[in-house]
């Protein structure tokens, strides 16, 4: 098969109101990502995932979109929209926008609508149902706690929301919504953006018979119960014929609940729906079967992660493209998480990482500030917090006398959104250089240290290890097209892999842990040259992996 542009591609993703100000009202915008669109060129990344910039009452910040061709008031206008677009494109980078279409705003003018009655054109642009004995319809909870159902007095019915319930679903079934949603794209496609992320794309086609589920530790059922299928592949097969096609796109699906078996198809590589997707299978590894991400703090099993990285790579192979991520905006910082944040450890772990993730096959993602290195924020108090998710979430358990308030604040510190959030450290100047006003959100008091200016410039840096990796994954064929074998399964502390090509091959193997290793390489390496290592000195030696060692091995 013919190789495609997004497959030797590395996307960074801008979540745009912690990237940089540039009027000092404390929030990121569109002139503040032009200014710095050089720097992602130098990092080497060449496709930017951009997070919602359309108008929006920002109940999550943006991922409720009241008019979808329109531009955020605080981001700017369209004009500086199509400036940045252009800039980018001078530059070599493809914009790829996020795409927010399971739900809208209730302040959409299509809600509005369809509030009104329930004989209104729009009726049926969203989900509407009569209550079961006084209550909800069903017992289905939305995604930040809480009920999905919302009821409405001005026709006495009550309306799905699996987000906040400021996000009414939008009802696909209905012909008129895919009709209104493909024109929306093909506009911004004839701007000529590059293609886009599609947020929980696997939700748009409900059961909509609503059955109740099984009652979670939140007090009603999952989202996954009634949200998967299913219509989902007609309904992009047909956004394909109608739109994608018509274009040469990079897409990516946001996918929660789907198996690498159904990833088959919906990035199946004849190319009839999505280029890939993000999976959740890695992300869940240490959430908490019973309680969730906002119940406890779960450490890595190294073991369970090899797995679920493994059947991604092995299922997909041969049938559809992978795609790589450890961070976005919903996911705390790498480094803290699965790394080792303390100054000892915290450029060599976050270089580790990244090696472990950029040599497997997929196309990987970037996210601000991951390049430095951030660590999540040392959050004391809940008035901090700004994300609705793990706000809601932890305050239902609360509630519920699941949680004291000590152990949410615990939980915050590890699996808040916000972790990712807090603004992108680029210089040792007041508040990084991201503002000159107020910040949104704070920034990390470690941004003295830890920021791009210090970064760029040292040959060491956590942000030239991953130019290494990038420049390296860019004209190796080995590494886009290589077969991908996961050895050492059982061990729990390294992580080693396997990447074979005709007769070439690379051998990769990470420490996870801060203590040294003993490791033999198979013995079709010996021989074989090192190509990256993170610790700057070549002091030890096979068979000693030194504590987050990442060697990169070729023969
Ligand atoms: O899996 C998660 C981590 O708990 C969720 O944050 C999950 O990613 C999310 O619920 C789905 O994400 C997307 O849709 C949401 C929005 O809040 C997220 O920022 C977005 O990425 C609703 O639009
Ligand atoms: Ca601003």
């Amino acid at each position: 098969m013919e190789e495609k542009w997004w497959q030797r591609s590395v996307v960074y993703q801008i979540y745009p109101r912690s990237f940089q100000d540039s009027n000092g009202d404390g929030i990121g915008d569109l002139v503040g990502i032009t200014k710095r669109l050089p720097y992602i060129a130098g990092l080497g990344a060449d496709v930017i995932w951009l997070s919602p910039v359309y108008a929006s009452p920002n109940d999550d910040n943006g991922y409720d979109i009241s008019d979808y061709r329109a531009i955020m008031k605080e981001f700017g206008t369209m004009e500086d929209f199509d400036r940045m677009l252009e800039t980018a494109h001078s530059l070599g980078l493809r914009i790829v926008m996020d795409l927010v279409v399971n739900h809208t705003s209730d302040e959409h003018r299509w809600f509005r609508e369809s509030k009104k009655s329930k004989d209104s054109p729009y009726r049926d642009y969203y989900i509407w149902r009569d209550g079961k004995d006084g209550a909800e319809p069903s017992n289905q909870g939305s995604c930040f706690g809480g009920s999905a159902w919302e009821y409405d007095e001005t026709t006495g019915q009550y309306y799905l929301h699996l987000f906040s319930k400021k996000q009414p679903d939008l009802n696909w079934d209905n012909p008129k919504v895919r009709d209104e949603v493909f024109d929306m794209m093909d506009w911004w496609l004839k701007k000529g953006i590059d293609g886009f992320r599609m947020d929980v794309i696997s939700l748009i086609s409900k059961n909509q018979k609503f059955p109740d589920g099984k009652v979670q530790v939140g007090g009603y059922s999952s989202f996954a119960d009634v949200a998967t299928g299913p219509h989902e592949h007609e309904y992009l097969q047909e956004m394909n014929r109608r739109v994608l096609s018509k274009y040469d796109l990079m897409t990516v699906g946001e996918c929660p609940g789907v198996s690498p078996e159904k990833a088959r198809q919906y990035a199946n590589l004849e190319g009839t729906e999505l280029s890939m997707i993000f999976q959740f299978d890695h992300t869940s590894v240490d959430v908490d079967p019973k309680l969730g991400r906002y119940g406890a703090v779960v450490p890595l099993n190294l073991v369970r992660l090899k797995e679920a990285m493994a059947r991604w790579e092995n299922i997909l192979e041969g049938y559809a493209w992978n795609s790589l991520y450890w961070d976005n905006h919903d996911q705390p910082r790498i480094v803290s998480r699965w790394g080792n944040d303390s100054e000892e450890y915290r450029a060599l772990s976050a270089k580790m990482l990244a090696a472990c993730l950029h040599m497997m096959k997929g196309t990987p993602y970037v996210f601000q500030g991951e390049e430095l290195g951030m660590t999540n924020y040392p959050w004391t108090s809940i008035d901090q917090i700004n994300d609705i998710e793990s706000r809601g979430n932890s305050q239902v358990l609360v509630d519920r006398g699941i949680i004291t308030e000590e152990e949410r604040m615990k939980v915050m510190r590890a699996n808040s959104r916000d972790n990712a959030r807090t603004p992108m450290q680029w210089d040792a100047s007041p508040n990084a250089g991201f503002t000159t006003g107020h910040p949104w959100l704070p920034v990390n008091p470690n941004y003295r240290t830890i920021n791009a200016e210090a970064e760029v410039m040292d040959p060491d840096s956590v942000f030239s290890f991953y130019k290494k990796l990038i420049s390296y994954r860019k004209q190796s064929d080995l590494v886009v097209h290589g077969s991908f074998t996961m050895l050492e399964e059982d061990n729990p502390s390294l992580f080693v892999y396997k990447r074979e090509l005709g007769d070439q091959k690379m051998l990769v193997i990470c420490n996870f842990t801060d203590q040294s290793v003993e490791y033999s390489i198979p013995e079709e390496f010996s021989g074989a040259r090192e190509e990256i290592d993170n610790y700057p000195e070549n002091g030890a030696e096979i068979p000693e992996i030194r504590p987050y060692e990442a060697k990169i091995l070729v023969k």
